[in-house]
């Protein structure tokens, strides 16, 4: 247990005592702070000498709420809401001074306090929907007494923070203060005291609904904008319960809160929570490593993912050279990132001076020459190792010495790109995925000869472009795409035994994938998977059948389903099944109906197999980043934590065990359990254990 007096000081400042909580990074409740934070109130409010306290955080934040690594373990008093018991029961004034982030049990403890001040940069929100949970410590009832009802929805359901002017105009706070905020806030609560009345946000009126539809149509959108997600609808029902006498209500959202501590869903987000700021942390690369300074990027190709990734830079105001082999491409490839940004304008996103500061930062060539400047290049043309080898060896020669040399490459070998050049320890992959602009995930490709300065610049750099970076080694398909493919072999051989395209799909949607893998096949082009396949010598029969029909998806008007014309909504096609069935009928395969369990085991399992052979590879550093690339590349759902996570929820030994009987089965060796997943399973282990934070 860390020093009480160290983690909340308690000063005097005339007749004020200021508690200052300390506990770094970002002032989580943990059980020491509340028990130091209990200890400083109980002996302020006892002081005769004492007429108003401030609580105010020292560091980046005020607070960012509970602290998320103690749910699930036994939780130790004093808990959140006795601390607000024992302000709200104060007959001296409590105020609270926010900045940085006043965040979930954090803005609740400030809303227990009789008056709330903040420096003008603060983010006031209750994200606890993000890891599954609601607001436990009185949010649900309070917030919605202090802004209404339509801001507290939105603010609990969605999680996402409001800043000062906002939380000033809604009533939630009292007061910005520009200049000192300690100072600011002494000076309140000395007033506070001298007054008479102190107000307590319990005793406010709650809101009433407009009508009595209100909540239920909350729900209703809720249920479209949120789906598969239950602590939305829960928030819902705990704020409904403002119609209620308070304790009442704070009861409700007590017992509702229990049972969502303990849900699956809560359990996954948490650990997703965790696995996701993991993923940051590269051993033997300090997190504090100064990124190097990227002021002129450059991309060669401007197709589908050259344009996307240079938007991503001139969205950040960092300008950009988008290289092309000729003018009409170029022009070609520029017209659609101008599309992009004006259909976002369209859609309220951006004005029209935003899409002309942009466009401005996007400088297009068909020069190398002008790469000369470029702190780093990245090459995203069409996956062909000697036309990568021969740009890379131009590069060697144009690009400055410490350039950092990139490729988008999503599967060929990036050591051998790397050898094209005389500087290959500063070659790294950054894989994006499409749409580069929109995807967050990016997998940042760690080549056998990339200097760890580089590693750190492309992390860092990725962070800047707002995306999620994930470092993996290097293999065929690196993580993301080397585990689709394994799932993508299971499909095939589903249809052969005769599940149908949307039968497969729908276990997958089901199961909380936006997508399955047929209608993504469509969205992104039948051919594009064909020719991979072609390139690594790989049979699909069905698939092969389907494009040699000349089915290439939503592009084509079929693919695996057909498709209206203008229209993106896969409808089933008996064309499909008669060619699923001549190949069957020719490879001699028995056709029966599977059901919904088997075919997600068969999707999932191979995947979860091939998992655990890239983390005994090293091709990823723990479980935890191979969820992040599902979860952000792949739409796994958030709300199951990963497929490294689901696997350990299902239990090791029961995967092995089918894999087991599929790899007999099928007589298919990558279906052999892995070594890793055996060891694991047979001593009782899990993935999890694996992911053993600092
Ligand atoms: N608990 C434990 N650790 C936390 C934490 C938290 N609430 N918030 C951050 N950390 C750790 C994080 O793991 C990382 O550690 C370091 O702090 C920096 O975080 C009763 C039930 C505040 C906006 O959901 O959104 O209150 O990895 O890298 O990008 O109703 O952290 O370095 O070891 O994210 O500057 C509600 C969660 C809890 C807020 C800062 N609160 N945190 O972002 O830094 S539930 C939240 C954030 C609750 C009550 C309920 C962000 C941030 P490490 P970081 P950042």
């Amino acid at each position: 247990m860390s020093d009480p007096a160290a983690i909340v000081r308690s000063e005097r400042q005339g007749a004020v005592c200021v508690l200052t909580l300390d506990n770094p990074p970002v002032n989580a409740m943990s059980h020491a702070l509340r028990a130091a934070l209990k200890a400083g109130l109980d002996s302020a409010l006892a002081d005769p000498e004492v007429a108003a306290v401030v609580i105010i955080g020292a560091g980046r934040s005020f607070i960012a709420g509970a602290d998320i690594g103690e749910f699930g373990k036994p939780r130790a008093a004093p808990l959140t809401p006795a601390l607000i018991a024992t302000i709200e029961q104060a007959q001296k004034p409590v105020v609270a001074a926010m900045h940085g982030n006043a965040l979930g049990g954090g803005l609740e403890l400030a809303m227990g306090c009789h008056l709330r001040l903040a420096a003008p940069q603060t983010r006031f929100g209750q994200p606890e929907v993000k890891i599954g949970l609601l607001p436990g410590a009185g949010g649900t009832q309070r917030l919605p007494r202090l802004v209404g009802l339509d801001l507290a929805l939105e603010m609990i359901t969605g999680g996402e923070p409001i800043d000062a002017e906002k939380a000033l105009a809604s009533g939630l706070i009292d007061e910005i203060v520009a200049g000192d905020l300690r100072a600011g806030a002494i000076a309140t609560a000395l007033r506070a005291a001298a007054g008479k009345q102190l107000r307590r946000v319990r005793d406010l009126a709650a809101p009433v609904p407009p009508d009595p539809e209100y909540f239920a149509r909350y729900r209703a959108q809720l249920a479209k904008r949120k789906r598969g997600l239950m602590a939305p609808d829960v928030c819902v029902t705990a704020v409904a319960a403002t119609s209620l006498p308070f304790d009442e209500g704070l009861a409700r959202e007590q017992a509702l809160f229990a049972e969502a501590v303990a849900s699956d869903q809560s359990k996954a987000l948490r650990y997703f929570f965790f696995a996701e700021r993991d993923a940051n942390k590269i051993p033997g690369i300090p997190s504090e490593t100064k990124p190097r300074d990227i002021s002129t990027a450059a991309v060669i190709g401007a197709g589908t993912m050259g344009g996307g990734i240079a938007m991503c830079f001139a969205n950040i105001g960092v300008p950009v050279i988008l290289v092309e082999a000729n003018e009409e491409a170029l022009q070609r490839g520029i017209g659609v990132v101008r599309r992009h940004y004006e259909a976002s304008a369209k859609r309220g996103g951006m004005t029209p001076a935003d899409i002309e500061r942009r466009m401005a930062l996007i400088k297009g060539t068909t020069s190398y020459d002008a790469l000369a400047e470029a702190d780093l290049v990245i090459e995203a043309v069409f996956e062909d190792m000697a036309l990568k080898k021969e740009i890379f060896a131009t590069l060697d020669r144009v690009a400055k010495p410490d350039a950092i040399l990139a490729t988008n490459t999503s599967y060929l070998d990036t050591n051998a790109i790397a050898a094209a050049t005389r500087r290959p320890e500063n070659v790294v992959g950054l894989h994006f995925f499409s749409p580069a602009n929109v995807m967050r995930l990016v997998e940042v490709v760690r080549g056998a000869r990339t200097q760890p300065g580089i590693v750190a610049a492309s992390m860092a750099l990725a962070r800047k472009i707002r995306k999620i970076p994930v470092l993996v080694g290097v293999c065929d398909g690196f993580v993301g795409n080397r585990m689709l493919s394994a799932r993508g072999r299971e499909a095939e051989r589903l249809l052969l035994e005769g599940a149908a395209p949307q039968e497969v799909d729908r276990a997958l949607t089901d199961f909380g994938f936006p997508m399955g893998p047929f209608a993504m096949g469509d969205l992104a082009g039948l051919d594009v998977g064909y020719r991979a396949r072609r390139q690594r010598g790989l049979d699909w029969p069905i698939a092969d059948a389907i494009v040699e029909a000349g089915r290439l998806g939503q592009k084509s008007g079929a693919g695996w389903y057909r498709y209206e014309t203008g229209s993106r909504t896969p409808l089933p096609d008996p064309a499909t099944d008669a060619i699923i069935a001549t190949v069957a009928q020719r490879l001699g395969a028995t056709r029966r109906p599977v059901d919904r369990e088997e075919i997600l085991a068969r999707l999932l399992y191979p995947m979860i197999n091939e998992g655990a052979r890239i983390l005994e590879e090293g091709i990823a550093l723990r479980p935890g980043d191979i969820d992040v690339v599902w979860v952000y590349g792949y739409g796994w759902p958030s709300y199951r934590g990963g497929p490294m996570f689901y696997a350990d929820q299902i239990g090791l030994a029961a995967i092995r065990d089918q894999l087991a009987s599929f790899a007999r089965r099928f007589d298919e060796k990558a279906l052999e359990p892995a070594p890793l997943l055996r060891r694991l399973a047979e001593t009782g282990g899990s993935f999890a254990s694996l992911q053993a934070r600092e």
